[in-house]
């Protein structure tokens, strides 16, 4: 049994696309995943997030069993399409008071609800005006974040601005394997990422200008973790070395307020508008770092980190190829992070396992390989606290299988299982080991 604080954050996570469903309901403007899953080839099975766990319409049940197993913390996303169907212009009342109703009812339960404001539902609107590509869609943040957050700040106090820029841009604009699905080149690359930053950086002005007293703000981002070979100096220096070459694009911007001279110096820079750099620097509350993963480096013969390659063999659960077991990442990400850009307090806002988990003749769902996959990964959490670093919680990712993006429904992440046919919600084994954590306050 190993021991958390007493103000360990236990949580789980959603994002609005992969579960609310109600795609065309109630004035919501259509987002670039639903157009994205409509082409053909996009995604696995042609699966759209139109239905997806319905839990639009059936919120309540489902905090409800969030609150009988124990869970006080829940983040979940706002559908910036059901708030303002167009991206910007009129507000959207109804997409604003299913939240409020959201919020009501996870307070009612004694669950703090964490908010991200941008989970990659952008409106297609916007997406037609080039998207992340153009800098309106980072001006058309700001008056999106001080709707919610004006909307909801009395109730609400943690923000997240939004998650993984890496996802959504990188996946998004760079490779085109997430939506919009455009392969742009690198300059254009570099500059949608200035305007994701510039939209972080509008959504912490949103949160501390309407967010009331004690209101939290900070981004989310799922660093790539690098792993030292061998846990000595030599390694860790060349892991820790490696970490800042692929994260300070971003980390350096936020927490330092400049951007790498790799970048600055390159053909391919962003172009910069004065006052951009202290608008993304602006100060937050700490950082949420989504983790599943590592990359291996060993102190190389040239004084460079050398990057060490997965074979075919490296354990890997079968519908997720990029996920690699690395439980350590959870500790030498938090403590790279802290560090090298000191943020204060860090949160893992996700982190699980997917597997098309199958019911038995007991109706039951014995999820061993879940278990044992969080039981490792908290163990590094715990490690990281023990150490003195400033861990403060984690959400595991997700309540429930839903929408995995353009995997559709078959990776299963959810502590829960989601019928695909009734809809029907099954709490799995994993979410009994889970809730006896959480009674325990430790990892068992
Ligand atoms: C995150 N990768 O996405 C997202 O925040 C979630 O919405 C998603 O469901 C979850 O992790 C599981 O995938 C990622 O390829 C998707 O390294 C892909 C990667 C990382 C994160």
């Amino acid at each position: 049994m190993l021991p958390l604080p007493k103000d360990f954050i236990w949580g789980t996570a959603t994002a609005s696309a992969q579960i609310e469903g109600a795609a065309t309901l109630d004035g919501k403007g259509e987002s670039i995943w639903d157009r994205f899953a409509s082409l053909p080839g996009r995604v696995i099975k042609g699966h759209t997030p139109a239905i997806a766990c319905d839990h639009y319409h059936r919120y309540e049940e489902d905090i409800a069993l969030m609150a009988s197993l124990g869970i006080k913390h829940y983040r979940f996303s706002i559908a910036w399409p059901r708030v303002f169907p167009a991206g910007d212009g009129a507000v959207n009342l109804k997409g604003l008071e299913f939240y409020s109703r959201l919020v009501d009812c996870l307070l009612r339960h004694g669950i703090t609800p964490h908010v991200t404001l941008f989970h990659w539902d952008l409106p297609q609107a916007l997406e037609d005006r080039g998207g992340w590509t153009n800098r309106l869609t980072a001006e058309a943040f700001l008056p999106y974040a001080e709707t919610v957050v004006k909307h909801l700040g009395d109730r609400v106090k943690h923000w997240f601005t939004q998650n993984e820029m890496t996802c959504f841009i990188g996946h998004g604009y760079e490779l085109g394997i997430k939506a919009p699905g455009r392969k742009e080149p690198r300059q254009i690359i570099n500059q949608a990422y200035h305007h994701a930053l510039l939209a972080h950086g509008y959504g912490v002005q949103a949160v501390r200008a309407h967010g009331g007293p004690g209101a939290k703000v900070m981004l989310v981002q799922n660093c790539d973790a690098t792993l030292p070979f061998v846990e000595t100096e030599p390694d860790i220096a060349a892991a820790r070395q490696a970490f800042h070459r692929i994260n300070g694009f971003c980390m350096q911007p936020l927490f330092k307020g400049s951007y790498p001279e790799w970048i600055i110096n390159s053909p391919d820079a962003p172009q910069v508008q004065p006052g951009d750099m202290e608008l993304i620097a602006g100060k937050t509350d700490g950082f949420g770092l989504n983790i599943y993963t590592g990359l291996f480096y060993k102190a190389g013969t040239n004084g460079q980190p050398e990057y060490l390659t997965f074979g075919p063999h490296y354990p890997t659960p079968p519908l997720l190829g990029w996920l690699k077991f690395t439980p350590q990442c959870i500790y030498w990400g938090t403590r790279f992070i802290h560090e090298l850009y000191a943020p204060g307090d860090i949160f893992i806002t996700e982190n699980g396992v997917a597997y098309q988990d199958t019911i038995n003749t007991n109706g039951q769902i014995v999820d061993l390989h879940r278990v044992e996959y969080l039981k490792l990964h908290l163990a590094q959490v715990h490690r990281a606290v023990a150490d003195g670093l400033p861990l403060r919680g984690y959400f595991q990712w997700s309540f429930m299988d839903n929408y995995e993006w353009s995997d559709g429904y078959d990776p299963g992440f959810g502590l829960v299982h989601v019928d695909r046919e009734t809809l029907k919600r099954t709490p799995k084994l994993s979410a009994e080991w889970y809730a006896r954590c959480i009674a325990a306050n430790a990892v068992l």
